[in-house]
Formats: structure tokens, sequence, C-alpha cells
């Protein structure tokens, strides 16, 4: 692989018990399907309070953060594991800015929200290295992860046709 190849990786995403009632799980999902990742895990789960407090550990001193526990344990989410190329910050620019007000139309919170505490989605943060697999830990054992390629990964990856080209030349 070239250098400026990204890399194949895994991402944890998980719509909020907010997206979840407002019925926006089959939005979500085409959205990411729709742009070629692959959906490797996916499951409904009830966070409960030490759960949620281990999530999102990082913002533990926050004054929202008793609130930000209450409010993703109020409902059922719905966790995902999406797999691609840079998939991290991939997702992490279709769900947009952390407040849907500043979030540019066409990303998931600035299409689907309006207020910073009901922010519809969460995605592992690319510029917290370990995120992905501390959180993917947290909600899936690896028995519930199915590594599989979509019919369409030739058409959506330029060095999936370069490294055919180049083996079927060795033959
Ligand atoms: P998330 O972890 O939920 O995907 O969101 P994020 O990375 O975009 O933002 P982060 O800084 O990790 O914040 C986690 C969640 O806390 C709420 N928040 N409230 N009141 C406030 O100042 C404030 N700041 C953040 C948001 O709901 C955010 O999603
Ligand atoms: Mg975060």
């Amino acid at each position: 692989m070239s250098e400026e190849t990204p890399t194949h990786e895994r991402t944890f995403v998980m719509v909020k018990p907010d997206g979840v009632q407002r019925g926006l799980i089959g939005e979500i999902v085409n959205r990411f399907e729709d742009r070629g990742l692959t959906l490797v895990g996916g499951k409904f789960s009830r966070l409960d309070t030490e759960t949620a407090r281990d999530h999102y550990g990082e913002h533990e001193e926050k004054p929202f953060f008793d609130e930000l526990v209450s409010f993703i344990t109020a409902g059922p989410v719905f966790a995902m594991v999406w797999e691609g190329a840079d998939a991290t910050r991939q997702v992490r620019s279709m769900v947009g800015e952390t407040d849907p007000a500043e979030s540019a139309p066409g990303t998931i919170r600035g299409d689907y929200g309006l207020d910073l505490g009901r922010n519809v989605i969460h995605a592992s943060d690319h510029e917290d290295e370990g995120a992905n697999e501390r959180e993917i830990k947290l909600f899936f054992d690896e028995s519930e992860l199915y590594t599989y390629e979509r019919i369409d990964d030739p058409w959506l990856y330029e060095w999936i046709v370069t490294t055919l080209t180049w083996f079927n030349s060795l033959r």
C-alpha cells in the first residue's frame, strides 16, 4: 500500500436515546451504508449508570457530566461498529460538530439536531487514540462482530483494483 492509502479500520458509533425515540436509526444506518462503509456489528443496548460513566469517563470533571449520564441512560441506544478506509475520521465528519447549532446542513447533527444535550449520535473521537478499541470492547464481544467484504468493495476502493491487477500480472 502507498503512504497515501488510508488505514482500513473499525469505528464505534451509537444512536443516542433521542435518535432512537425519534425513529432515526434507519436514516443513520442508511447514510453510512450509502457512503460505502461496512456494518460489522449492531445491537440495542440500555446503558447502566456504571457503563455510561465509563464510556464518558473523559468528561467526569465537567459540569455537564451528571446530565450527560442521565440522558444517555434514559432509553435504549443503538450501538454499531462500522469498518472502512479512514472510518473514524469519515464518520466524525458525517456526524458534524458536537453542537448541532454549529453543524453544517448535510451532517447528521446538522440535519436532525438543535440542542447540544440532544445531539442524536455518538461516534468515537479520531483525536482520542485508542477510543475506538475501548468503546467497541465496552459494547461488543468479538463474537458479535462480523468480517465480510461488500460486493461493491472493488468499486469503492482503488487500491483493491491496483492490488488485483498486480497479483494477476504475476500469474
Ligand atoms: P459524543 O462523545 O457524544 O460523540 O460527542 P462529541 O465527541 O462530539 O463531544 P464531547 O466533547 O465528547 O461531549 C460529549 C457530549 O457531552 C455533551 N456536552 N455538553 N454543556 C456542554 O457544554 C456540553 N459539552 C458537551 C454533548 O451532548 C456531547 O455530545
Ligand atoms: Mg466525544
